[in-house]
């Protein structure tokens, strides 16, 4: 009889431990979304945006001082709210481009970029991507006159390179205007219908990496380079403040302000949610074992595939512990599937157990990641280490059973269980 009492407290506590271990990952993954989600609002701050009505509406900053850059960048996050008309996003040029700098999105929905220098005398480049109704997008445009070059990137990703070498000329007679052609009273098809926000001007050409890299960080207006930032996040009054210096622009004909909802994160880090042993509920981490496989689950925010730097990885006791198992070539020992049935496929690596440095008593598994964007990501999932360190004997007699784990590993954790209460 006390042999049946006891398989039972056992089983007992093992369904108890899987399903603190269960809540304790839930809770782990929800923390997780919730701090990427919410980067920008964690102190309570909200991420407005100037929504234009497409009519009239556009932000006046006649007499801005840029300093009249050789080489200019230009970036934004746009919503079109319509297709078929010429949204002005960012101009100093004339209505005919023949001077300035403009980022526009023509009729077709793609993204220009022109720079210019007199009648005729412009490069223009376009995207080959059309910018999706409703959808907020970021946009780019860079004139490099080292190069001599006209660039258009859409999302961070350049989509046009067009030879052009003839600078760009600044009229005085020109006004910066967001939102609007340059003289608001021709040709009245051209305002912005849609909302935008966190535009940025810097006096160089920036590059690719960068674009990508800050363009979902917002900035704190120091940047070398930065020349004017217009962050949109008052949220009331008919003002746009400059970030970097006086440029501060007035909302004229009646925006309106709007909460933004593309995804701010922060500067420093970003949260994932991970899976250790993912398959079983509970995360056994046999000493004994070679290797461990853990999951980068995929979110809304968060494509695990396509987002991760895979080479980057490194997961153990602290997180920076070198343990991706690589195949003889060299390349990380990764699979791509769905493992929490969210028809999102996640990435799934293979670590060293001897590399990750875990000890018994250790609880907590931390992963960290490069994004290919340059932001480091984190994320943690509770662990439990059981076994003793694999020696070179165990090393022949295991092997790498990596795509094998679970069965195996529920072997391991029975045994230990009886071995452990008697
Ligand atoms: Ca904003
Ligand atoms: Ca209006
Ligand atoms: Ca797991
Ligand atoms: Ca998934």
């Amino acid at each position: 009889m006390p042999g049946i009492v006891r398989v039972e407290r056992v089983r007992l506590e093992k369904i108890l431990r899987y399903a603190g271990l269960l809540l304790c990952f839930t809770l782990g993954f929800l923390a997780g979304l919730g701090g990427t989600v919410m980067a920008a609002q964690q102190d309570g701050d909200v991420n407005y945006a100037v929504l234009y009505d497409g009519y009239d509406d556009y932000v006046d900053l006649s007499g801005v001082a840029l300093g009249a850059p050789a080489s200019v960048t230009v970036e934004a996050w746009v919503r079109i709210d319509a297709l078929n008309k010429i949204h002005y996003l960012v101009t100093n040029a004339d209505n005919d481009f023949n001077d300035g700098f403009s980022l526009i999105v023509d009729q077709s929905g793609r993204v220009n970029f022109v720079a210019a220098s007199g009648l005729y005398v412009k490069g223009i480049a376009m995207s080959a991507t059309v910018l999706e109704v409703g959808q907020w997008q970021h946009v780019a445009g860079v004139y490099d006159a080292q190069e001599g070059v006209v660039k258009v990137y859409v999302n961070g990703l350049e989509e046009a390179a067009v030879p052009y070498a003839d600078g760009v000329r600044y009229l005085s007679a020109r006004d910066l205007k967001l939102g609007s052609q340059n003289k608001a009273f021709e040709r009245a098809g051209r305002y912005l219908k849609g909302a935008l926000d966190e535009v940025r001007i810097w006096n160089v050409a920036r590059q690719a990496d960068d674009i990508l890299a800050s363009m979902k960080v917002e900035l704190d207006g120091t940047e070398p380079n930065l020349v004017a930032y217009w962050q949109k996040n008052e949220g009331a009054g008919v003002s746009a403040a400059d970030k970097v210096g006086a440029n501060n622009g007035q909302l004229r004909m009646g925006p309106q302000w709007i909460e933004a909802t593309w995804r701010v994160v922060s500067e420093d880090q970003v949260q994932m949610a991970i899976d250790i042993k993912p398959g079983g509920n509970h995360n056994v981490v046999m000493l004994s074992r070679r290797t461990i496989p853990v999951a980068i689950l995929s979110s809304a925010d968060l494509d695990a595939l396509n987002e991760i730097d895979h080479s980057s990885l490194t997961f153990g006791r602290t997180g920076d512990e070198p343990s991706l198992e690589v195949s003889r070539r060299g390349r990380p020992k990764c699979n791509r599937r769905d493992v929490n049935h969210d028809g999102l496929r996640d990435l799934v690596c293979s670590f060293n157990i001897e590399a990750t440095g875990f000890d018994q008593g250790d609880t907590q598994g931390i992963l960290k990641a490069m994004m290919t964007s340059g932001t480091q990501v984190t994320g943690s999932d509770e662990v439990i280490v059981r076994g003793r360190r694999l020696t070179k004997r165990d090393d022949n007699k295991y092997g790498d059973k990596f795509g094998d784990w679970n069965a195996q590993d529920q072997d391991d954790d029975d045994k230990n269980n009886g071995r452990r209460r008697h």
